[in-house]
């Protein structure tokens, strides 16, 4: 009897180690491979960005933004990286060519900020499926990146504000790009 017990434990431990270790399913994955080159996708946008800032002597705007997109492909080394331990990898896309120019600079903060909302309904798509799959493990990685969200829609919004709030006024504009090169 005791013995018994002891080969239904051994064998309800293993079933708990499937499920810590449970593959990625075939879903998940997609989604995860989905998001990984949407990040890079940003990455893109946002270092098109960057060279119109520079070009139009803006380089606290473009410094902001080089950093920015330096962050998206951070993100994707991050999902890349997940989806490697999970014993799975990631499949590139193509990426299609960003806009090259914003005739004001709100506009451009603007499409940045849309874009973040998207990223973020995007991350919550993944979540809402992780659960659905009741892939903890994954639910739980994907943490991080809700909280990325408000913090990134939290910073575009800041300096759409700002813009908002200098108008058309070149030193308010000066002074902004002055304030953006001290991102870290
Ligand atoms: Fe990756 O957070 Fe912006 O897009």
């Amino acid at each position: 009897m005791a013995k018994m017990l002891q080969h239904e434990s051994i064998a309800m431990f293993m079933e708990c180690g499937e499920i810590n270790n449970m593959k990625l399913d075939k879903k998940m994955a997609d989604a995860l491979n989905a998001q990984f080159n949407k990040e890079i996708v940003s990455a893109s946008i946002y270092a098109s960005m960057a060279a119109d800032f520079f070009g139009k002597n803006l380089p606290g705007f473009g410094m902001w933004f080089q950093k920015q997109a330096k962050e998206e492909l951070a993100h994707a080394e991050k999902i890349h990286r997940y989806v490697d331990e999970k014993g799975e990898r990631v499949f590139y896309d193509a990426i299609p060519k960003p806009q090259d120019s914003w005739s004001k600079i709100i506009e451009a903060l603007q499409a940045a900020k849309k874009h973040e909302e998207y990223i973020t309904a995007s991350i919550y798509g993944l979540v809402e499926t992780a659960r659905e799959l009741k892939d903890y493990g994954t639910e739980s990685f994907l943490k991080w990146f809700v909280d990325e969200q408000v913090e990134e829609e939290s910073s575009v919004q800041n300096i759409i504000d700002q813009l908002e709030m200098v108008g058309d006024s070149n030193m308010g504009i000066f002074q902004i790009d002055r304030a953006l090169m001290q991102r870290k």
